[in-house]
């Protein structure tokens, strides 16, 4: 299989580079607006486009926004599948993610029975993800589908104990976040005692909402950020936070 997306990933972190990736929720973005996050995305510092979403109403524009992403940026497109039905064999990779935080049994390992045959004939790079969520301050669309309990965010030790866990199972990308439109970001110290603890690479996500929060969470240890609905509400952001990704490799 191809590991292209993961070897990139993965070199970064060696190289002590820091990542930046933009969520595309299908049912929030019009071809009209991609075309312009395209635009922003290729002046300034953005790594991935993920698309994906806890739930998708129109599946047929989330595969038409997987091609338009495919014909219009260099940019590498990557799934991130709240469940099965969101898996297009144009995209260049697809997360795999495991709820390891959860105890729902679909999301450990039923979806990705259903899902397996169709994925080793496919060409589509699939990277095995632990993926946890941590309790952002209020309930949001993913623990609601998932129907799972998040992390309590004041407890590190649980979540390091999962991630850890997630890494002796041979998982081989660590994805942590509050979930899309968190109150709340993932707080510093778990970042903190992740990267110390946990050699996989990290990516961090939900609530974002400022660079500042971005800086301070890929300074202490995140090697991936991602920002969705705050990009959805202000485009501007992505040159905002494409200048601190420079300085931040300055
Ligand atoms: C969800 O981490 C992402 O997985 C993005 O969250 O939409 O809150 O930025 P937001």
């Amino acid at each position: 299989m191809n590991k292209e997306i993961y070897t990139s990933i993965f070199s970064k972190k060696q190289n002590h580079k820091k990542g930046f990736a933009i969520l595309l929720d299908p049912d929030n973005i019009s071809i009209e607006q991609v075309k312009v996050i395209i635009d922003k995305a290729e002046k300034g510092t953005v790594d991935y486009f993920l698309v994906g979403g806890s739930i998708i109403l129109d599946m047929l524009h989330f595969q038409e926004l997987v091609v338009f992403l495919k014909n219009n940026t260099q940019i590498p497109v990557v799934l991130f599948p709240g469940n099965l039905q969101q898996i297009h064999q144009e995209a260049d990779a697809l997360l795999l993610l495991s709820l390891i935080s959860g105890r729902n049994p679909e999301l450990l390992i039923g979806q990705h029975v259903l899902a397996a045959p169709m994925l080793k004939k496919s060409k589509l790079e699939v990277i095995p993800t632990a993926y946890l969520l941590i309790d952002g301050g209020k309930e949001t669309a993913v623990t609601y589908m998932s129907n799972t309990k998040p992390i309590p965010a004041n407890k590190p030790e649980i979540a390091i104990s999962t991630a850890m866990a997630g890494e002796l199972l041979g998982l081989q990308l660590l994805y942590v976040e509050t979930g899309s439109g968190a109150d709340s970001s993932v707080p510093v110290n778990i970042i903190k005692g992740l990267s110390r603890e946990i050699d996989i690479p990290l990516i961090v996500g939900g609530g974002i909402r400022d660079v500042k929060t971005a800086q301070m969470l890929l300074e202490n240890g995140a090697d991936i950020v991602v920002v969705g609905n705050h990009i959805e509400e202000n485009i501007d952001f992505i040159e905002e936070m494409s200048q601190m990704m420079e300085h931040i490799h300055s």
